[in-house]
């Protein structure tokens, strides 16, 4: 194992050093090996030896939804909930998070849920609309939905989004929907680019697994990511394509990829169900995941926290799927003040092997 064999490597060099007297840092010019067992960062690729970006700024100047159908304050709300799946530890987090939160403040919630489909998501969402729920929260499959988020505005029904956008231009943010409750995902692409950067000194031969088609975080993670290697002449991404965000397909997705590249050296996944079907590929193809490949993602699940500890999933950034709080809290306030900012941005954690093991118990 390469770990173990660094920790001797390590010994007989200090050993060695000792009987030459040469300083730590002389012997190691030159060296390829960086902390740990990574390589020595790329002098051409500054993310190598960067910090974490962290969050990015809070946006300035977020106008107010003024313009959306309005909510009357009242003790308990019916609301509803129209899911885009439940195929994922993700997603059923966030559904319970909804109605562990209904549940205490007393609201009636009904959920729907779309099975990854939009046709399906757009038929449930306009079944909610004609139920007349005073709130409608909704976690758009892709930015398509717009036109259905528009029509419960039509209805006098006030929207929520959460946890992905839709296109603008046909749903007008704060007067066809009140607020979208999002991580800023072209952030997140950057931050994984950066935790790649550093497991791998800048060098790679990347293979991205991007999210569902469409979607906002798919979009973002993606540019993100761009915009950061693009500073690493080192770092190209040798294939990307889908895997809709799911094990299965990550896996599928995988092992043909690896085929295809076998050059490739790294694996940058728009989620963590994606990484951890990929990780399985890896395996399977007698390559060691962490070793051969380095793969890194984003959410932050148990699995994937677990995958950290064991180093086969350098990082992941977190995404928190546990809305329910922050999605109520938002819908009192605009009930009471009759305004809320059009966007809220979230703030994120990343995991790495120095805080996984820390972070498991609390994980979905
Ligand atoms: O990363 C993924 C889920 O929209 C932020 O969707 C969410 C993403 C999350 O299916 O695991």
């Amino acid at each position: 194992m390469r770990v173990r064999t660094t920790a001797v490597f390590a010994g007989l060099l200090a050993a060695a050093l000792a009987v030459t007297g040469c300083s730590n840092d002389a012997a190691l010019t030159g060296s390829t090996e960086g902390p740990g067992d990574r390589p020595a960062p790329s002098a051409d690729c500054p993310l190598a030896s960067a910090p974490d970006p962290g969050n990015s700024e809070p946006p300035a100047d977020v106008p107010m939804a003024t313009a959306a159908p309005k909510l009357e304050p009242k003790d308990s709300y019916r609301v509803a909930f129209s899911q885009n799946a439940s195929n994922n530890p993700w997603r059923l987090a966030e559904t319970a998070s909804m109605q562990a939160e209904a549940e205490q403040l007393d609201h009636q919630l009904t959920v729907t849920d779309a099975n990854n489909n939009q046709a399906k998501q757009i038929q449930d969402v306009k079944g909610l609309i004609a139920q007349d729920p005073d709130a409608l929260f909704i976690a758009p499959i892709t930015e398509q939905l717009g036109g259905v988020v528009a029509e419960a505005a039509d209805a006098g029904i006030p929207v929520f989004l959460l946890d992905r956008d839709v296109d603008h231009s046909v749903a007008r943010p704060g007067e066809d929907y009140v607020t979208v409750i999002v991580s800023d995902f072209v952030q997140q692409g950057k931050r994984a680019a950066w935790a790649m950067a550093q497991a791998t000194g800048g060098n790679a031969k990347i293979i991205e697994l991007e999210g569902t088609t469409g979607s906002s975080p798919a979009i973002d993670r993606k540019k993100g990511f761009d915009e950061a290697i693009a500073q690493c002449p080192g770092m190209e991404i040798v294939v990307s394509q889908s895997a809709d965000f799911t094990r299965a397909e990550g896996q599928r997705v995988t092992e043909t990829l690896l085929q295809s590249h076998p050059d490739a050296t790294a694996i940058y996944a728009h989620n963590d169900e994606m990484a951890l079907g990929a990780i399985a590929a890896i395996r399977a193809s007698g390559r060691v995941p962490g070793t051969d490949i380095t793969v890194v993602s984003i959410d932050g699940s148990r699995d994937a926290l677990t995958a950290v500890e064991a180093g086969e999933l350098y990082a992941t950034v977190e995404s928190n799927p546990r809305f329910g709080p922050k999605a109520f809290e938002t819908m009192q306030q605009y009930a009471e003040q009759g305004q809320v900012p059009v966007q809220l941005i979230l703030s994120d954690r990343l995991f790495d092997a120095s805080n996984a093991a820390q972070h498991i118990a609390e994980a979905y």
